[in-house]
């Protein structure tokens, strides 16, 4: 009981944040801001949320009920899910609206990610930030950076981009956290809307927990991410990709299968959403099979859009038609602060979010 008291702080604090309270304010400035009904609203959902709430109990999660020769989850248990994973997401979305919470525009934002498991921002970024990040880029390859590279070729192995041959520059590679060197990255890592979208699902604070930079696609296989990055609680992960320049339908586009979220998660035993390497083969005959159920589409983007990614949502880098075809893009991935409890370390503050600081080692 008192465990569960300490947690009421930092919960109450995140969610009247998202009613745009701020910490250099004074209570009475608060108040003002938040208006008694907003913090009544508040306390309700941090209790519910602490102390659990029997009616939650009869919520049901949002799962597809199909059969399949394939090992996956059933009953998980409810707080394996967010509130958008209900499947009286709707109602809750209509209610937050009525309650003043979010804007018309967000709930509308909400009820596509209910119903698909990705949301689109359009012209999200500007065009300077980006214009930016790329000069950023430019000069850790010209200044041989010690930062984390995967060249995406057959068999090769992470390194450290001041060890590759600049010639891998010309093929697909997936640079790791630019973000914590550039300013610029980092801006469009932490932008505002993203966050704020965040923390609307989340409930909570956001934590940015790694960024990948491409110049070319990925041909990645279709994917979820859960299975890679496995937060705890589960689903307490978003994604988002961020188009660095129009995207040509040569270059590989991100591939979306809409809808996908809601099929079973993968059971890799005994009960674990965290991939093995034994059970890779089968999982991609899942996710694979599994997948013709949704449409499949190509995410044409431009230049400073952004489209933000369910947990589960399928999703993959389409073949490379053109290798001379660039595709420069960012894909970032978050956790709910629910996944480090009120601890902060080994985090940096920016705006209302926080990003993990890793060690980059200085040039020679
Ligand atoms: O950009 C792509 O092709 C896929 C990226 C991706 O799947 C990810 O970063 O999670
Ligand atoms: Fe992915």
């Amino acid at each position: 009981m008192l465990r569960r008291l300490h947690d009421v702080m930092p919960r109450m604090k995140a969610t009247v944040a998202l009613l745009g309270a701020r910490r250099d304010l004074s209570v009475a400035e608060n108040l003002r801001r938040i208006g008694i009904r907003g913090l009544i609203g508040s306390g309700w959902s941090v209790a519910r949320q602490t102390f659990g709430d029997r009616r939650q109990d009869n919520r049901h999660p949002d799962v597809l009920p199909i059969e399949t020769p394939h090992p996956i989850m059933r009953n998980e248990p409810a707080a394996s899910f967010l509130w958008m994973d209900f499947e009286d997401a709707d109602a809750q979305v209509a209610q937050r609206r009525h309650d003043g919470r979010i804007t018309d525009e967000e709930a509308a934002r909400l009820l596509h990610w209910h119903a698909n498991g990705f949301v689109v921002f359009k012209q999200c970024v500007p065009h300077a930030l980006i214009d930016g990040m790329l000069d950023d880029l430019d000069r850790a390859w010209h200044d041989r950076l010690k930062l984390s590279i995967d060249v995406l070729v057959a068999g090769a192995e992470r390194t450290r981009l001041d060890l590759v041959d600049e010639s891998a520059r010309n093929t697909p590679y997936k640079l790791n956290d630019f973000y914590l060197v550039s300013d610029n990255a980092r801006k469009i890592f932490l932008n505002e809307q993203i966050i704020r979208f965040g923390e609307i699902l989340f409930e909570s604070e956001v934590i940015g927990i790694n960024s990948l930079t491409f110049e070319k696609g990925t041909q990645q296989p279709a994917h979820i991410d859960h299975v890679y990055m496995t937060p705890t609680p589960a689903r307490r992960l978003i994604a988002s990709w961020v188009a660095l320049e129009d995207i040509r339908a040569d270059a590989g586009p991100l591939a979306l299968w809409a809808g996908s979220h809601r099929l079973p998660p993968f059971d890799f035993g005994p009960a674990s959403y965290h991939y093995t390497p034994e059970l890779q083969p089968e999982y991609t005959q899942y996710l694979a099979e599994e997948s013709r159920r949704f449409p499949r589409s190509e995410f044409m983007a431009r230049k400073g859009d952004v489209l933000l990614w369910h947990s589960m949502f399928v999703h993959g880098g389409s073949p490379i038609q053109n290798p001379l075809a660039t595709r420069k893009s960012m894909a970032c991935h978050y956790f709910s602060a629910e996944c480090y409890g009120a601890s902060r370390i080994g985090m940096q503050a920016h705006d209302s979010s926080f990003y993990l600081l890793k060690h980059v080692e200085d040039p020679d």
